[in-house]
């Protein structure tokens, strides 16, 4: 770590708080800093968040509008993903030639071991927890981090020469990489996301593939070959590129073949695994499990233990997440489709006859297109909680009929089972908020979870 004295941590979030942590255990003084435009925080909560175990002499507290005063012995900012760098504070700080870097460039200065780096618009969570899984087969001491939800500053100390970090990664935390260098990154599809935030495609697109700005010809770098926004950026790229497809064979790449998942690496072909095996659906899943195969063979993995922990990938938890097959039904948790957007990438995913639980809080909102993404695919929808008679009445008008109502989860899964034939998916997704019957959406799905695996 450079020799710094004062460091402004910008943003109380779970990155700030975590970044001030590791700043203050290097024994370095930490301000952290937040607008507290909401008026939400005070310092007595953000002691609450600090815990017990924050250096309470090395670390400060700043709420409000930011001081020159406060700048005047600053010689870093370290600052949220959550904040743009547009905003006027950001400014000040530039003006008075404070290095600003972010979460990511702040812990990989502590980074002892090799790391994985994850980014794309869609797929990230679902490939870093595979990864993550694989790595963890792999290597005891592999550490899932980032815009998980998991700081990578809140591990980044603990790393040793033998640990592997996998990183899922946002744009807005590459906007403020100074040197950060992965052994393997991955760049999973690009289509326009956060544009309040990069204004052009363009801009959104050159800040992911800084993923692999530092990295070497050394590292890898894993690209989609099916998504021409990725393909069309690759040749700026001074690493080995490895791609991935869905549709066609790849020299020195990962690709499907003959129902196989195939990685060609040295001159040889090598199967993985059948693609039947893996459990999660949609061809977007196919891409991310061939991307993970590449992430992880080219961190060290091997390929009996990557094709293992593939085939036994039940999901990220509440996301499409295969729970269990019985009597030749298959039951999937989507309880993370609180709204119809979401809810139609669930029912997409479906590849068979579907038996459908939905409903739940009143969000006010429309669920024709939900409906009309039924496509045939329906046989059966079960409703539940506050807006099934809304729905019922959506889904007759669209001239779809097959509908029952359940008093509780419970009986919309038993309602199910009973409908449901050997060939079928029973999918709870429910196009709605959990509130109401439940505290939250994970509550939901775990309960959908627990009662599926009873049976
Ligand atoms: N703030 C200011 N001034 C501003 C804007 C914000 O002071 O102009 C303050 C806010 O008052 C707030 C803090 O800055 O207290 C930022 O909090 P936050 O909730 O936005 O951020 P964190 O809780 O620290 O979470 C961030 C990431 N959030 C975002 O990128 C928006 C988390 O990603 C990430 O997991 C976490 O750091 C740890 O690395 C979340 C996310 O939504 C999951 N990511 C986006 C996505 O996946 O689409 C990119």
């Amino acid at each position: 770590m450079k020799e710094y004295k004062h460091i402004l941590v910008a943003g109380a979030g779970v990155s700030g708080i975590c970044a001030s942590k590791l700043i203050a255990r290097n024994k370095i003084r930490a301000t952290l800093f937040d607008e507290n435009k909401k008026g939400a925080l005070t310092e007595e909560s953000l002691w609450n968040k600090l815990g017990e175990d924050a250096d309470r002499d090395l670390i400060s507290l700043h709420l409000g509008e930011l001081t020159d005063a406060l700048l005047s012995d600053v010689d870093c900012m370290v600052i949220s993903p959550g904040i743009s760098l547009e905003v006027p504070f950001v400014e000040k700080v530039r003006a008075a030639k404070i290095e600003i870097i972010g979460e990511i460039e702040l812990a990989w200065q502590f980074e002892k071991g090799s790391v994985a780096a994850i980014t794309g618009t869609n797929g990230k969570t679902t490939t870093t927890t595979l990864v993550g899984e694989i790595m963890k087969a792999a290597n005891p001491e592999t550490f899932v981090v980032g815009n998980i939800g998991i700081p990578y500053t809140s591990v980044c100390d603990r790393t040793t020469e033998h640990s592997v970090s996998v990183a899922e990664i946002s744009s807005f935390q590459l906007e403020t990489i100074k040197s950060f260098h992965p052994r393997v990154s991955a760049v999973l599809n690009l289509t326009p996301d956060h544009m309040d935030r990069h204004h052009t495609f363009d801009n959104y697109a050159n800040c992911k593939f800084d993923i692999a700005k530092y990295q070497t010809e050394e590292d890898y770098c894993v690209l989609n070959a099916d998504d021409e926004e990725t393909v069309k950026r690759a040749d700026r790229l001074s690493c080995k590129k490895i791609f991935f497809s869905r549709l066609t064979e790849q020299k020195n790449g990962v690709y499907v073949k003959n129902g196989n998942v195939v990685i060609d690496h040295d001159g040889n072909a090598e199967t993985v695994m059948p693609l039947s095996d893996f459990k999660l659906l949609g061809s977007h899943n196919v891409e991310n499990l061939l991307a993970s195969v590449a992430i992880s063979y080219y961190m060290g993995a091997d390929i009996a233990t990557i094709a293992r922990v593939c085939s036994e990938f039940k999901g990220v938890a509440h996301r499409i997440e295969f729970v269990r097959s019985l009597d030749g039904v298959n039951y999937y948790n989507d309880s993370k489709g609180t709204n119809p957007d979401a809810a139609i990438k669930g029912i997409r995913a479906m590849d068979r006859p579907t038996l459908l639980i939905g409903g739940g809080y009143d969000k006010k909102i429309p669920f024709d297109d939900w409906i009309l993404a039924f496509d045939g695919k329906v046989k059966r929808l079960v409703l539940i909680g506050q807006t099934r008679e809304i729905i019922a009445d959506c889904a007759r008008s669209h001239g779809f009929t097959e509908i029952a109502f359940a008093e509780s989860l419970e009986q919309a899964i038993d309602d199910c089972r009973a409908h449901a034939e050997a060939g079928d998916a029973v999918l709870l997704s429910p196009a709605c908020a959990s509130w109401g019957m439940f505290d939250n959406y994970e509550q939901r799905g775990d309960m959908f979870r627990d009662y599926v695996n009873q049976f």
